[in-house]
């Protein structure tokens, strides 16, 4: 990524306030890679919740083209939309990708509109690390909702139904030989549930199985689950899908505000807590400390902890 031709001055909060996007993405990219300046523009940021709504589910189940569909009800409707794309399992030049820009191009002069794409790091499988902080900026900036595509493999469901205040699970009728696998882990994260690509065969029968499945899962309460069948590239079932999203968000609970406030506090601590922790470093110190006579693990971690605070 070009981080050198980022500007390192912090950018102006007025700009990012009045929805300047050339503002805000300087902005996410001094956050995205804690660059000098990131931190006094997050402790400059009004604490404002917009509703992050997560669209997650296997590759190729059509989660790009049901933002991209939803995104023109947004529009209509007068609303400004912010799009984060986080795509763990492949790289930054990965075709997929590639395909969703050239998609979402439609949207790129719309001042409704913004788009961004986010390289995952570190955790496997997970988010950006920084997706918290960008979610917060971009709630400072105007925006009505936003909107987190993520490949559900991995780490990434789990970090996406902490942050979301909602998690669309995009499914397709060939995900049916999957449910069993998937009822542990990913079922579980879903608020809202989309059979996409209901133009094939099978559609309305895994959407039955699926409804079962769920029903004797324990969690989430099964009359607060909402399901969808939708064709994302006619844009059918779209409109549907779309009033669900919004008059969902109009029922965040008090409680639930305060359990993401809390989940973003906890990882902003374990941040700050490691700070200084660096994992070469670490390795260079184990290294050197390893083959000293009476090498114990746990006395090294204290005193490798206290030389680092
Ligand atoms: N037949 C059919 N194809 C679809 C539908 N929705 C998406 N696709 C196609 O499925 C492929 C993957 O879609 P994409 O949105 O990139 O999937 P993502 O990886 O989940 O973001 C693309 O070729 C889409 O055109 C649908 O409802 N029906
Ligand atoms: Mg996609």
């Amino acid at each position: 990524m070009q981080i050198h031709s980022v500007d390192p001055s912090p950018p102006g909060l007025p700009l990012i306030r009045n929805g300047d996007f050339r503002s805000i993405a300087r902005a996410i990219s001094l956050i995205e890679n804690s660059m000098p300046g990131s931190a006094e523009l997050l402790q400059s940021l009004e604490n404002k919740h917009v509703p992050i709504i997560g669209i997650t589910g296997p590759p190729g189940a059509g989660k790009s083209t049901l933002v991209d569909a939803l995104t023109k009800y947004a529009v209509e409707h007068k609303k400004k939309l912010a799009i984060l794309c986080v795509d763990p399992s492949s790289g930054f030049h990965s075709g997929a990708l590639l395909g969703d820009r050239i998609r979402m191009n439609r949207w790129h002069a719309n001042p409704q509109v913004y788009i961004r794409s986010l390289a995952s790091r570190g955790s496997v499988g997970g988010l950006h690390p920084h997706i918290f902080q960008i979610a917060d900026l971009l709630a400072n900036a105007g925006f009505d909702y936003i909107f987190i595509e993520t490949v559900g493999v991995g780490q990434s469901e789990i970090d996406i139904a902490r942050l979301a205040d909602q998690v669309v699970l995009v499914l397709v009728p060939e995900s049916g030989d999957d449910i069993q696998g998937m009822k542990s882990g990913i079922l579980e994260i879903g608020d809202i549930f989309v059979v996409n690509k209901s133009d094939r065969a099978g559609a309305s029968l895994f959407l039955e199985s699926l409804k079962s499945s769920l029903q004797f899962q324990s969690g989430k309460s099964f009359s607060d689950l909402k399901f969808f069948q939708t064709v994302a590239t006619e844009e059918k079932g779209i409109g549907e899908l779309y009033e669900a999203i919004m008059n969902n968000n109009k029922h965040i609970s008090p409680k639930k505000l305060i359990r993401l406030l809390q989940e973003k506090a906890w990882q902003l601590i374990v941040e700050n807590r490691m700070r200084g922790i660096d994992r070469e470093q670490l390795n260079s110190s184990l290294q050197h400390s390893v083959d000293q006579p009476g090498f114990n693990l746990y006395q090294f971690v204290t005193a490798y902890a206290a030389a680092s605070g």
